[in-house]
């Protein structure tokens, strides 16, 4: 069995570091070997590259475009140093975030030309993507209220609530587009959230072990 690539997708609170334990529950229960990754990040430079973007440098931000290019260096540093050699040596991936979130972000957020991105991610990444994506779909308000919850928002978090709006714009349309991703309602409890995510990944088992 060739191993896969699951990512998890969604707006800031939706939910994610819950679905990666059932997600993982369901794969130790099949007893498939797997690795958690996160973006950006994932590697000592790609962390580099997440605090650099998310923090600055004595008050200077990425303008959009570097924002865009440091995002995909830090992606292809993490696809090749930890996402493919893992998949080569059989243990799957379960990703919180990949690329569908720069096209959420920065294309439909940012408003960046989608033809910059994805040009640039055809450039870096060729034709590698997830082989499937859970999608938690949650209203911005509910999911900044949540991220609230758990103390004081980042700069990213701090965007007009307009960008959030934008950027579950841009998700939508994607999952919709693309027959490997699932959309989960995260704003319900997270009892039914759990029961949903843990159904759709053993459908996709099915398929994806048959
Ligand atoms: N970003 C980008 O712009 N472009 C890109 O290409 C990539 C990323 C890869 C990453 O920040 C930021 O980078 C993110 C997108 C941008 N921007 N923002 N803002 P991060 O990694 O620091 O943050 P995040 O990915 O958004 O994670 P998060 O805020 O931690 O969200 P989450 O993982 O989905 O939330 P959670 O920790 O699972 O849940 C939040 C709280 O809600 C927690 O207390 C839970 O117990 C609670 N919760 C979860 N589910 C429920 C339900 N169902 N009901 C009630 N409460 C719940």
């Amino acid at each position: 069995m060739q191993a896969k690539f699951i990512t998890i997708e969604g707006l800031e609170g939706a939910g994610k570091s819950n679905a990666q334990q059932v997600v993982s529950q369901v794969l130790q229960h099949h007893q498939i070997p797997f690795i958690h990754t996160r973006e950006p990040g994932g590697t000592p430079i790609a962390e580099a590259l997440r605090t650099l973007w998310k923090e600055g440098i004595g008050g200077e931000h990425t303008t959009d475009k570097a924002e865009l290019l440091m995002l995909y260096a830090a992606r292809t540093q993490l696809v090749e140093s930890v996402i493919q050699p893992a998949l080569e040596s059989g243990k799957w991936v379960i990703g919180d975030r990949h690329d569908m979130s720069t096209l959420a972000y920065q294309g439909g957020g940012r408003g960046l030309d989608p033809d910059l991105i994805h040009t640039l991610r055809q450039a870096v990444l060729g034709d590698f993507a997830p082989d499937f994506t859970l999608y938690l779909d949650i209203p911005p308000e509910v999911g900044l209220a949540r991220a609230k919850g758990r103390g004081a928002l980042d700069r990213i978090e701090q965007q007009h609530i307009d960008f959030f709006h934008r950027t579950r714009t841009a998700y939508l349309q994607l999952v919709e587009a693309s027959p490997n991703a699932v959309l989960i309602n995260a704003d319900q409890p997270i009892k039914q959230v759990s029961a949903e995510i843990q159904q759709a990944v053993e459908n996709y088992l099915k398929f994806a072990i048959a």
